[in-house]
């Protein structure tokens, strides 16, 4: 079973000038978190646009990602679509390129029932022999997972990425499936999410401030919730600004400007960052890079 308690980039998709997926700057890409000190890679989840590049995309990218990483810290695949064919086939090439896990966000659209969307976790895992990390993010799935979903209890689900707001679900899942290895997936809770039970963290900010990330955790665990705080808070500064840029097209910007390599804009309906907002940007980098 993989240890999920680490910090995982929640890496972005590379993408040249004309839109084509870039190879070459992922695999940098996935170099460079390690050189950072980032723990793991979650590679075509929201924050890399999973759900906006093809099936081969999504291939061509997670082998890029894993050959920039190299065995040194563990990747993760996120293989979530709304077709069970297409994610079984995202499964077996992540297994083959040695992801140590997959993870889902439940099917959407059709409003599948629990029956049917179990199914669909089912069919994935029965295809793979590694093991599944369920993604719940009711905020763009309209779907919440509770702690009595049967799925929970299936032994090839060896964690939960969280990104919802409720600690007191996190805990009642922690509390009723201490098996499992619960992952915060909202980067401004890393600290509260610690103490409702998770142990990990997966997350669009990660890499441009992981020390900081580290200091909540070593804080926490050392017994000093004030300090692990200021840390909180020094992360959430930097999520206020992206968040009311768009974070997903903001952080892509400034992991652009602290790489130094070229990223490209979000995929469209994605809208680039408006040229207005590009000085706050600058100040971000400039904090995230003296602390
Ligand atoms: C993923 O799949 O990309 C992630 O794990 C990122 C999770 C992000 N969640 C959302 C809803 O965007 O990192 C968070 C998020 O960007 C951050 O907490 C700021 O809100």
């Amino acid at each position: 079973t993989p240890d999920l308690g680490l910090l995982f980039s929640a890496i972005a998709t590379p993408v040249t000038p004309a839109g084509e997926l870039d190879e070459v700057a992922a695999r940098d890409l996935a170099d460079r978190h390690v050189d950072v000190g980032v723990e793991g890679l979650y590679c075509g989840g929201s924050s890399g646009e999973g759900l906006l590049l093809g099936v081969d995309e999504r291939q061509r990218l997670l082998a890029a990602v894993a050959e920039g990483a190299a065995g040194r810290i563990p990747v993760v695949a996120h293989v979530g679509t709304l077709s069970t064919r297409d994610s079984i086939a995202l499964a077996r090439h992540a297994e083959d390129v040695g992801a140590v896990a997959v993870s889902m966000i439940p099917p959407i659209y059709y409003k599948f029932s629990p029956a049917e969307v179990a199914a669909h976790y089912r069919a994935v895992m029965d295809a793979v022999g590694i093991p599944m990390i369920i993604y719940n993010i009711p905020q763009f799935t309209g779907q919440d997972l509770d702690a009595g979903n049967e799925l929970l209890a299936d032994e090839r689900v060896v964690g939960v990425k969280y990104t919802a707001h409720s600690m007191y679900q996190l805990e009642r899942i922690a509390r009723h499936h201490p098996r499992l290895q619960l992952v915060n997936g909202f980067d401004e809770a890393f600290l509260p999410s610690l103490a409702a039970g998770a142990t990990g963290s997966i997350g669009t900010t990660i890499s441009m401030q992981v020390d900081a990330f580290k200091a909540v955790r070593a804080h926490f665990r050392a017994g000093r919730p004030d300090e692990a705080r200021r840390f909180q808070e020094r992360i959430n500064d930097a999520i206020e600004t992206l968040v009311e840029v768009g974070v997903f097209p903001a952080a892509k910007w400034v992991e652009a400007e602290l790489s130094g390599l070229p990223l490209g804009p979000c995929r469209a309906p994605f809208q680039p960052v408006p040229e207005e907002a590009t000085g706050r940007l600058r100040e971000l980098v400039a904090t995230v890079t003296a602390t």
